[in-house]
């Protein structure tokens, strides 16, 4: 398929956050105009924010899309929404929440959406998940992923193995 490769952050930390992610996946792989290239592993990290909360449940998924950048966040928010995202409070626990961390090498400042995601290199759930799906990674302006990842603070990432299947 012609397209643009994007990468979608996912995390849980309510109901079953190894479920919500597999179910997201599924989600994922069925968007209109849109290929699912893989799947990371699963990590389970320490909460950034208030700690007094659940650990979350991180992964992210590499997808291949003709949706525009708007009408793929507008599919990610639908998916939220469809998954019973619960988010009672800033930087707290949420059911499902779905990022959009890179749409090919374009930057987007825009109200509703920023690209790369601003907080990527500081979240090493995200750059974990980033790596493993694609080493040679970088972001629009050159930087690689794996010194990103090299440089960020420490959230006690351990690997889920294996991927959770058959969420259903
Ligand atoms: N912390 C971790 N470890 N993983 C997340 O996905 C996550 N998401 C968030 C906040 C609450 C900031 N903290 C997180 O939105």
């Amino acid at each position: 398929m012609a397209g643009t490769d994007a990468f979608i952050g996912l995390g849980s930390n309510l109901e079953e956050p190894s479920a919500q992610l597999a179910r997201a996946v599924i989600a994922l792989a069925a968007l209109p105009k849109t290929e699912l290239v893989a799947q990371s592993p699963f990590y389970r990290s320490r909460p950034v924010g208030p700690q007094d909360q659940p650990d979350f449940i991180n992964g992210a998924v590499w997808i291949r899309t003709e949706l525009s950048a708007i009408e793929l966040l507008d599919e990610l928010q639908a998916i939220e929404q469809n998954h019973g995202r619960e988010r009672l409070q800033h930087w707290g626990p949420r059911t499902l929440d779905l990022d959009l961390l890179l749409y090919g090498m374009a930057t987007l400042a825009e109200p509703r959406l920023s690209v790369p995601h601003p907080e990527l290199p500081n979240r090493d759930f995200v750059l974990q998940p980033l790596l493993d799906l694609a080493p040679d990674l970088t972001l629009p302006d050159g930087a690689p992923i794996a010194e990103l990842r090299a440089r960020c603070p420490d959230n006690r990432l351990r690997r889920l193995d294996p991927i959770p299947r058959d969420p259903i």
